[in-house]
């Protein structure tokens, strides 16, 4: 049954009458946080920097409070940064459709979402949202149609990616300013790690993030930091790299505690944090070892080193992937910074020696400093991935 009277919640909001489209964004959870990490911070940017009216669906509102611990995840109905956030659930779909209906990482919409698009008599514009990719295919992909096979309806392919042919990346207006003001003033820093209960770094000590999948060459990094002659701070969430913090630190499984010292390394660990609150940690540290997509795609943002797990595919798919990425990252890059990077890259993917040189790498940190912000200021050169699905979407609405 289709509701042709406004929602309780719709009236509340007073949004209602936005002659804006209104939007429905789906996610389904399939393993991690990239799926709902990117619908989210879609989601809000669609609301504040667009005034437009969405409804963000998911699956998972568990996994979704991790990284807004707003969410209550009992509520199949609620507001959050003004994005009405629905529970995924059959009792909850009997909605009339959105004009925008974005499909996230190909979640396949309800067949009776579909089918209420196709009778609506409305246009929809039905896009499917991919993964990122610094692959060359995806400049000839971004956009194209899908028609369905049976019901008048067409969906289209929107690819995010590093090239103008492509959908871009997401960032919101005023990032690289917000960081660049959180870089300059000494309180904001110092407030933010008195907010984690963490010490200001020591003088020359480097402090690193690190959020990766199972991954046995974080054993080697912490073996490099702890012998190392400078002072390390490696920022860990929870949950993540316990395998490797209980074999280096001797600590029985489940690992208790969240702090551990060897040698030269310090080991914090940390509860997951608000979404743009680990934007901050990526800002405040040395060095980040990211993750997936959304976590890789920040760590750019930062323009800070880092490296860069993908999320691994069965047979290797994700190899040209990462070398697509490395590719255009290393491009302007002094040949032996780029050779240390890409050998740092290849061994922290399990490739190569499969031990990552972290000397080796460090050694570049001056260059590799400089290249971080020449690549965020370069990339905020091109319109940012929200506002193009936005003209994109208009123009099918047309
Ligand atoms: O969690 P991920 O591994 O997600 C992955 C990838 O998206 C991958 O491509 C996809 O196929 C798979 O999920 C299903 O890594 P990612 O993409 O970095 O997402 C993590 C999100 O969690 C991101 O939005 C940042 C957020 N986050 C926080 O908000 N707080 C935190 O403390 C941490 C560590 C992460």
């Amino acid at each position: 049954m289709l509701l042709s009277k406004k929602t309780h919640l719709e009236q509340e909001t007073s949004i209602s009458d936005n002659p804006e489209p209104r939007w429905d964004i789906f996610s389904a959870v399939v393993d991690n946080y990239g799926d709902i990490g990117v619908c989210w911070r879609l989601a809000r940017q669609l609301v504040a920097e667009h005034g437009l009216r969405v409804r963000l669906w998911i699956d998972d509102l568990t996994s979704f409070q991790k990284i807004n611990p707003e969410i209550d995840p009992r509520s199949p109905v609620q507001v959050s940064r003004g994005v009405e956030i629905r529970k995924w659930a059959e009792s909850n779909l009997a909605v009339e459709p959105a004009d925008v209906v974005i499909e996230a990482f190909a979640c396949e919409l309800p067949a009776a979402y579909v089918a209420s698009m196709a009778k609506s008599g409305r246009r929809h514009a039905w896009v499917n949202l991919e993964y990122l990719s610094a692959e060359g295919w995806v400049d000839s992909h971004h956009g194209l149609p899908s028609p369905h096979p049976r019901l008048p309806l067409i969906k289209y392919f929107f690819f995010p990616g590093f090239s103008p042919s492509t959908g871009g990346l997401l960032v919101e207006k005023n990032r690289l300013v917000q960081r660049a003001l959180f870089k300059a003033d000494s309180q904001l820093y110092t407030a933010f790690w008195q907010e984690l209960g963490i010490p200001i770094p020591e003088k020359n000590e480097v402090r690193i993030s690190l959020f990766c999948y199972d991954n046995n060459a974080a054993i080697s990094l912490f073996t490099d930091w702890a012998k190392g002659a400078t002072s390390v701070m490696c920022i860990i969430p929870e949950g993540v790299a316990t395998t490797q913090i209980s074999a280096f630190f001797g600590e029985p499984l489940p690992v208790k505690g969240n702090l551990f010292q060897n040698g030269s390394l310090i080991v914090r660990v940390l509860p997951f944090l608000e979404q743009d609150r680990y934007d901050k940690l990526l800002w405040a540290c040395n060095f980040n070892l990211v993750r997936g997509e959304d976590s890789f795609v920040r760590a750019q943002w930062a323009a800070r080193p880092m490296a860069w797990q993908i999320y691994p595919q069965e047979a290797g798919a994700h190899w040209p992937k990462l070398r697509a990425f490395l590719d255009r990252y290393c491009a302007d890059l002094p040949k032996p910074t780029a050779a240390a990077l890409n050998s740092f890259f290849e061994a922290w993917n399990g490739g190569g020696s499969g031990v990552p040189d972290w000397e080796s790498l460090w050694r570049h940190r001056t260059a590799l400093e400089n290249h971080a912000q020449e690549w965020a200021n370069r990339l905020i050169k091109k319109e940012d991935l929200t506002t193009n699905l936005v003209k994109f979407c208009n123009n099918k609405l047309k």
